[in-house]
C-alpha cells in the first residue's frame, strides 16, 4: 500500500512535465500577440498539417490599457481581472480556438500571469481590456476580486517596495518585480482565485501553462496552486492527464535563486540554451559549433526532462529579460534559421519556436528605445489579422518563422527523429558538424568561412534523399538538393559556406 502510494506521489511529481502532445509532434510555437481568430484558423491550415504539437497564446486575461507609450505588448503583462477579453479577442473566440484547435490534435498553452497584478502606477478607472474599474493605488480590483490584504505589501521589506538585488530570495518573491503589484499568493484565497482562473481554461481545453515570472513566486505557494487544478478535459485528452506546466525562471547563474527549486512541478525555462546557442553560432567569446558536441547538461544545463529550451522568446528579441545580444532572432535570418535547425535536431528539452511580428527598432546607445512597440494594429488599437501571401509567407508586419521553409521543415525532422538516439557526430574541430538521430535522421552544417566537402555516416539506409533545408519533397519529387546514401549508410557532403542555407538535413520520411 505504502509502495502504491509512492509509486502514485512519483507518477504524479512528474506528470506536469509532459506536454501532452499528439500524433508523435514534439514542438510548440508561440503565436505571440495572435488574436484568436487567426490562431484558429492557423491550427487547422498550417499548424496541424505540418506537424507542430502546440501553441503557446498570449495572456487571455484582462489586462491594463495603456496610452504612454501607446498600448505596448507587455500591457498583457499587468492583470487587471481574470475575464477573458483582450485584444486578442473575446472569451467566445478563445473557445472556438480551443476547440478547433484541439479538434486538429494541435495543444493550446496558456501564459498565465498569476505573480502580480498591474503596475502600482497603474492609476484608477477603466482603461482595461474588458473595461472593468480598477484602482492600483488602493490595490482594488473589484472584478476578482483582489483588495489590499491580498497583496504583499507588508512583507516586503525594500524601501521602495520593489526588488532591488536578485541575490536576496525575500525581495525577489515578497517585493515588487518592475512595480508590479506583487499577490499574496500565500494566501487560500489568492491561491483559489488563481486556480480557479486556471481551471476555468483547463474546463474549456486547454493543455497547459507558461507560467510568467515563477522566480518571484515561493515554490510551495506554486505548489499549493498547482495542486488545485482539475485534470486535463477528458473531452481531448486521456482521462488522468495533468496540465502541463513550463515555468519561467531566469538562471544564467550567479543569483540566489536557482532553477532547481522548480523541478519538481513541471518543467522550467533553460535560459542558457538560448543565450549560449546564440554566443556559439555567432562564434563569439572564441566558441566554436565543434564545442556543441556535449551540448545540454554537459553545459550545466539542467536535465533534458526538465528544459524548455527556444532560440528566442518574446522579451529576449527585444532586449528584455535576459540573454542579451547573443540572442539570436528572424533580424538576423541566416543565423537564425541554422540555430534552430541546430535546436530542433538535437534531442535536448521540449523545443518552442517564436513566430514574432516586425517593429521599427529605434536603437540609442545600443538600447531599441521602441522595445515596447506592440502587435501591427489599426488605428483603433486593435490587432490586424494575419494576412497569407500567395508563397505561404505572412503579411502585414508578421514575421512567421514558424513558416519559413526551413523552420517548417525542421519541425518535422524532430517528430521523424523523436525517440532516436543523438548519433554519429562528426566536427572538423571548428565551426563545421554534423550529428544524426539514429537511422532516422542526419544534419551538417557548415559554419566556417569556407567550403564543406567531406564523406559522412548518416546511418541512414542507402537512398537517395531530399535536403528539407533547401527544398521540400512534394509528390515524390525534390525541390532542393539531393543526396545519395550508399550500402555503408555514408554519404557525400558539399556546402558552400555561401550558401544561401549553409546547412543539409533529411530524413526517412525525405527519402525519394
Ligand atoms: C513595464 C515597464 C516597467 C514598469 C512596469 C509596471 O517596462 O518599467 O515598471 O511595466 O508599470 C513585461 C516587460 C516589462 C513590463 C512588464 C509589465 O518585459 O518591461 O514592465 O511586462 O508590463 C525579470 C523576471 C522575468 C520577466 C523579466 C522581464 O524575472 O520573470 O524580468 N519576464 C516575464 C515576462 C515578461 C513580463 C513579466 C515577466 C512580468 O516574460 O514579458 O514583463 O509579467 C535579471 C534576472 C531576471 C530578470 C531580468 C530583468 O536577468 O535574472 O530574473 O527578469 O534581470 O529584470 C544578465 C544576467 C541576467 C539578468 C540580465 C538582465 O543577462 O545574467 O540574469 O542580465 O539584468
Amino acid at each position: 500500500m505504502k509502495l502504491l502510494g509512492l509509486v502514485a506521489l512519483f507518477a504524479l511529481s512528474f506528470a506536469q512535465h509532459d506536454p501532452h502532445m499528439k500524433h508523435g509532434r514534439t514542438s510548440i510555437v508561440h503565436l505571440f500577440e495572435w488574436r484568436w481568430a487567426d490562431i484558429a484558423v492557423e491550427c487547422e491550415r498550417y499548424l496541424a498539417p505540418n506537424g507542430f504539437g502546440g501553441v503557446q497564446i498570449s495572456p487571455p486575461c484582462e489586462n491594463i490599457v495603456l496610452t504612454n507609450p501607446w498600448q505596448p505588448w507587455w500591457q498583457r503583462y499587468q492583470p487587471i481581472s481574470y475575464n477573458l477579453c483582450s485584444r486578442s479577442g473575446t472569451e467566445e473566440e478563445l473557445s472556438d480556438m480551443i476547440t478547433r484547435c484541439n479538434d486538429v490534435g494541435v495543444n493550446v498553452y496558456v501564459d498565465a500571469v498569476i505573480n502580480h497584478m498591474c503596475g502600482a502606477s497603474g492609476g484608477k478607472g477603466h482603461h482595461s481590456s474588458c473595461g472593468s474599474y480598477f484602482n492600483a493605488e488602493n490595490k482594488d480590483f473589484p472584478s476578482v476580486p483582489y483588495s489590499y490584504w491580498d497583496f504583499n505589501e507588508g512583507k516586503c521589506k525594500t524601501s521602495s517596495g520593489d526588488i532591488e538585488s536578485y541575490q536576496d530570495i525575500f525581495q525577489i518573491r515578497d517585493c515588487r518585480l518592475v512595480s508590479l503589484l506583487d499577490l499574496a499568493l500565500e494566501k487560500d484565497y489568492v491561491r483559489g482565485k488563481v486556480a480557479q482562473y486556471m481551471n476555468k481554461l483547463i474546463d474549456i481545453g486547454v493543455a497547459g501553462f507558461r507560467m510568467d515570472a515563477c522566480k518571484h513566486m515561493w515554490p510551495a505557494d506554486l505548489s499549493a496552486v498547482y495542486d488545485k487544478l482539475h485534470n486535463l478535459s477528458s473531452k481531448w485528452f486521456p482521462s488522468d492527464s495533468r496540465p502541463f506546466i513550463y515555468q519561467e525562471v531566469i538562471d544564467l547563474g550567479g543569483e540566489a535563486i536557482q532553477v532547481k527549486e522548480y523541478y519538481d512541478m513541471g518543467r522550467v525555462t533553460e535560459f542558457k540554451y538560448s543565450a549560449k546557442l546564440g554566443t556559439v553560432v555567432r562564434r563569439w567569446e572564441k566558441e566554436k559549433m565543434s564545442y556543441l558536441k556535449n551540448w545540454g547538461e554537459g553545459w550545466a544545463f539542467m536535465p533534458s526532462d526538465k528544459a524548455l529550451v527556444f532560440v528566442d522568446n518574446h522579451d529576449n528579441q527585444r532586449g528584455h529579460g535576459a540573454g542579451g545580444a547573443s540572442v539570436l532572432t528572424f533580424w538576423d535570418a541566416r543565423l537564425y534559421k541554422m540555430a534552430m535547425g541546430f535546436m530542433l535536431a538535437h534531442p535536448y528539452g521540449v523545443t518552442r519556436v517564436m513566430s514574432s511580428y516586425r517593429w521599427d527598432r529605434l536603437f540609442q546607445n545600443g538600447k531599441d528605445l521602441n522595445d515596447w512597440m506592440g502587435p501591427p494594429s489599426h488605428s483603433n488599437g486593435s490587432t490586424k489579422s494575419v494576412p497569407i501571401n500567395p508563397d505561404t509567407t505572412c503579411g502585414d508586419g508578421w514575421v512567421c518563422e514558424h513558416r519559413w521553409r526551413q523552420i517548417r521543415n525542421m519541425v518535422k525532422f524532430r517528430n521523424v527523429v523523436n525517440g532516436q538516439p543523438y548519433s554519429n557526430w562528426w566536427d572538423n574541430g571548428n565551426n563545421q558538424i554534423a550529428f544524426g538521430r539514429g537511422d532516422r535522421g542526419f544534419i551538417v552544417i557548415n559554419n566556417d568561412d569556407w567550403d564543406l566537402n567531406e564523406t559522412l555516416n548518416t546511418g541512414l539506409p542507402a537512398g537517395i534523399y531530399c535536403d528539407v533545408i533547401s527544398g521540400d519533397k512534394l509528390n515524390g519529387q525534390c525541390s532542393g538538393k539531393q543526396l545519395k546514401v550508399g550500402g555503408d549508410r555514408r554519404a557525400q557532403f558539399h556546402i558552400s559556406n555561401t550558401d544561401e542555407d549553409p546547412f543539409i538535413a533529411v530524413h526517412i520520411d525525405s527519402k525519394l
